[in-house]
């Protein structure tokens, strides 16, 4: 069994945050270090570490984040403006917290999609 992280006390509100949207599928809340004026991070409501370890039984959790990431762009008033989803997976990805999650970025221009080091 992989190891809880944060997030699965978040989606059973053991500890606080600002969810903004939970269904029976996925949960989303405000990033606690926002990058953007909208950071939000969906993620399925049951553990998967990250993309690798997705299986075809999560096809529909996964279709889900998606269409809440759009459900959430019309409750932030970013649908016209824009937004960028983002899924980091692994060291090179840079993914820090090993429960799968989707960033929803908005209300600013996000620039360039990868940094130009
Ligand atoms: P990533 O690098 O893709 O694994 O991003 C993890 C994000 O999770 C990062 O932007 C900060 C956010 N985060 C980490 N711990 C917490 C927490 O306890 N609460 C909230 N709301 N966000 C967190």
């Amino acid at each position: 069994m992989p190891e809880e992280t944060i997030f699965s006390k978040i989606i059973r509100k053991e500890i606080p945050s600002d969810i903004v949207y939970q269904d029976d599928l996925v949960t989303a809340f405000r990033d606690i270090s926002p990058q953007a004026p909208v950071h939000v991070l969906i993620v399925p409501n049951h553990l998967i570490p990250s993309v690798n370890d997705v299986t075809d039984d999560d096809e529909a959790v996964m279709g889900r984040m998606m269409n809440v990431a759009r459900i959430i762009a019309e409750q932030e008033g970013i649908t016209e403006s824009g937004y960028r989803l983002i899924v980091n997976c692994g060291p090179d990805g840079h993914q820090d917290v090993m429960h799968l999650h989707m960033h929803i970025l908005g209300g600013r221009d996000m620039g360039f999609m990868l940094s130009r080091p």
